[in-house]
């Protein structure tokens, strides 16, 4: 995807920085240590001796991983689903009562609840099949009905429909808007629950939606104003308001956001007990599903030893299975969650060989080990290298067995190609970095984006939640380069990976990141570099939301997934690198989701 604006395309000289690295001063000892390309590469037995390796200082994992092994959880018992089964009756008649006036205000605010709540999976048919009488009744014909809700009715009816891929236009904001075309009304400025939900509905936007864009802008400076001179009163409201002017609700990683709107919604007055019920309930049962999930993890990470082998890399299992609770939460998909966890610790470690650890020649060995992918390619591994080779190919041929067993299809070529693709992309870094040369940004994200990692992650998810592998969805998986969806997911994470690490990775030496490509490449500051990179970040969101609208083979189980590996890697990365360092924000809400039931009576 071509994310720069035509102008800042420039073409510059580029003779300075393909000056060997030796040359910029602060990087020598880097260079005489890793860049060994120019010379007769000597044998690995003499390279041993030789080379000094470069250390990212990585602390020890925070978690006591004995103790989580050992950790008991009452809510893996029967008596609580039965529990929740018969709230679940009772929101299924909530939704169906009010099922003959689909799309009234009180049928649209159960739904937003039981979304916010994270128990909406329970309902999905349920929901979809109201959703679309609602569109089909308003929206279908082209001629739209005008429109006589108040904006926070029309914001709400608009953001449901559109999380849920029906395509409102959003031309139901103009009459809000002076003559139709012009700014937003000034009377709206006093309607902060309608602003607050046309802010949250305005990320729903695709490219050229100047409306949403306007929206946004004039939502968000009323809403600020107000926040900063105290004037909202309801005490609920304004929470929310601060909430969204944080991170907009489309952008939130859903768990975390379920936990914290339990609180909310239990000190409203007209709150449902049923449902505040089965919340609590649903989600204690849920993180009791996924201590389970986690503790297969830490099995398996201890029984391949990468924590004695390996020990220069992030040893950071709890982190690695913390990200796939934002990738795909819903307790049956555990198996998905399980291996995605391996994944996440193999490229946290791989990742680190390349960018921290390993020398130019070994690279090239292993690189070339990954693309082969065959098990004569480990005699030219050096031994730390034959250990990480030896458990990724199991770990990939374990999850291949399983779809071949239970499918039919062999998988390795899709998955072995993932991995070569990454490993190329993370060589090419290499030399850029032993280099010292600073590519453009665009070239930098060319090759970021599969660098990042998110399209092995999103392949091997696609073969993780499929119960019948489609032709015609492999070929979209990864022709033309993988899918847009594919693309979009892996530039948000890298886009918020750069934003949070690089500040660390400059320190330490490493490639430079998107900040520093657009820094050199503008002559920007580091705060111009990343109001730049976020709003790239923006720009990215309008066209994942083009393209799950669209149809494809894909489930929405996968489309959920690539667009949560977005939003984890917001969260993941808000205040820093929450995943190689983490900070008390981080752990707290691991705490959270990982191991604090909520309190059922408080
Ligand atoms: C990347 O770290 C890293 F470890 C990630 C993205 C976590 C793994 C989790 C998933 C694959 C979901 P780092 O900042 O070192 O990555 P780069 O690419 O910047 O070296
Ligand atoms: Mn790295
Ligand atoms: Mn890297
Ligand atoms: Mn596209
Ligand atoms: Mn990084």
């Amino acid at each position: 995807i071509n994310l720069l604006p035509p102008a800042t395309r420039v073409i510059r000289p580029q003779h300075q920085d393909l000056l060997p690295a030796a040359f910029h001063g602060s990087r020598r000892t880097c260079f005489s240590v890793r860049c060994i390309k120019n010379e007769t590469a000597p044998k690995l037995s003499d390279q041993k001796l030789s080379v000094r390796r470069r250390s990212a200082n990585y602390e020890p994992p925070s978690w006591d991983y004995e103790l989580l092994e050992s950790l008991d959880n009452e809510y893996t018992g029967e008596k609580y689903i039965d529990m929740c089964d018969v709230l679940k009756e009772q929101v299924k008649v909530m939704l169906d009562e009010e099922f003959g006036t689909a799309g009234s205000i009180c049928h649209l605010e159960l739904i937003d609840d039981l979304q916010r709540l994270g128990i909406s999976y329970h309902f999905e048919d349920k929901i979809r099949s109201i959703l679309k009488k609602v569109y089909d009744e308003n929206y279908s014909s082209k001629l739209i009905v005008s429109n006589r809700k108040g904006l926070y009715e029309t914001a709400l009816e608009f953001r449901l429909l559109r999380q849920h891929h029906f395509h409102v236009p959003q031309e139901v904001f103009d009459c809000f808007r002076c003559d139709q075309m012009g700014d937003f009304m000034d009377s709206l400025s006093e309607d902060t629950k309608g602003l607050l939900y046309l802010y949250e509905a305005s990320f729903l936007l695709t490219e050229n939606e100047s409306t949403l864009e306007l929206s946004r802008e004039f939502a968000k400076k009323n809403l600020k104003e107000k926040l900063e001179e105290k004037r909202i009163i309801d005490p609920e409201l304004a929470v929310l308001v601060e909430h969204a002017i944080e991170i907009p609700l489309h952008w939130r990683m859903l768990r975390l956001e379920a936990r914290w709107f339990i609180n909310i919604y239990e000190k409203r007055r007209e709150m449902c007990s049923a449902i505040l019920k089965l919340a609590k309930l649903d989600f204690n049962i849920v993180q009791s599903t996924h201590q389970i999930d986690l503790q297969y993890s830490l099995r398996w990470w201890k029984s391949i030893g990468f924590s004695e082998k390996i020990k220069f890399a992030r040893d950071r299992l709890v982190e690695n299975f913390f990200w796939t609770i934002g990738i795909i939460f819903n307790p049956e998909h555990g198996y998905c969650r399980r291996m995605i966890a391996k994944l996440n610790a193999l490229i946290t470690t791989i990742d680190d060989i390349y960018d921290v650890y390993g020398t130019l020649v070994e690279l090239e060995l292993f690189t070339d080990a990954v693309e082969r992918w065959d098990t004569k390619a480990i005699d030219q591994l050096p031994d730390y290298m034959k250990i990480c080779y030896f458990a990724l190919y199991n770990a990939v041929n374990e999850m291949a067995y399983e779809a071949l067993k239970e499918q039919g299809d062999n998988i390795i070529p899709y998955l072995s190609k993932a991995w070569a693709d990454l490993c190329k992309t993370y060589l090419k870094e290499v030399k850029w970095y032993l280099n010292g040369y600073t590519p453009t940004l665009q070239e930098y994200l060319d090759n970021a984006w599969i660098s990042i990692s998110a399209p092995v992650v999103l392949v091997h998810g696609y073969f993780l939640v499929s119960n019948s592998i489609k032709k015609e969805a492999l070929e979209y998986l990864l022709d033309n380069n993988y899918h847009c969806i594919i693309r979009c997911s892996s530039m948000l994470l890298r886009l918020s990976d750069d934003l949070g690490t690089s500040s660390d990775e400059m320190k330490r030496g490493d490639v430079p990141k998107s900040i520093q490509c657009y820094m050199k490449e503008n002559g920007a500051s580091e705060e111009e570099a990343r109001k730049y990179i976020r709003s790239l970040i923006s720009k990215t969101w309008k066209e994942m939301n083009k393209e799950v609208a669209k149809e494809t083979p894909f489930s929405q189980t996968f489309i959920g997934i690539a667009m949560n590996l977005g939003r984890m890697a917001q969260c993941m990365y808000q205040n820093g690198d929450g995943h190689g360092h983490p900070d008390t924000i981080t752990r707290e809400r691991i705490l959270a989701l990982l191991f604090e039931p909520i309190q059922l009576v408080s």
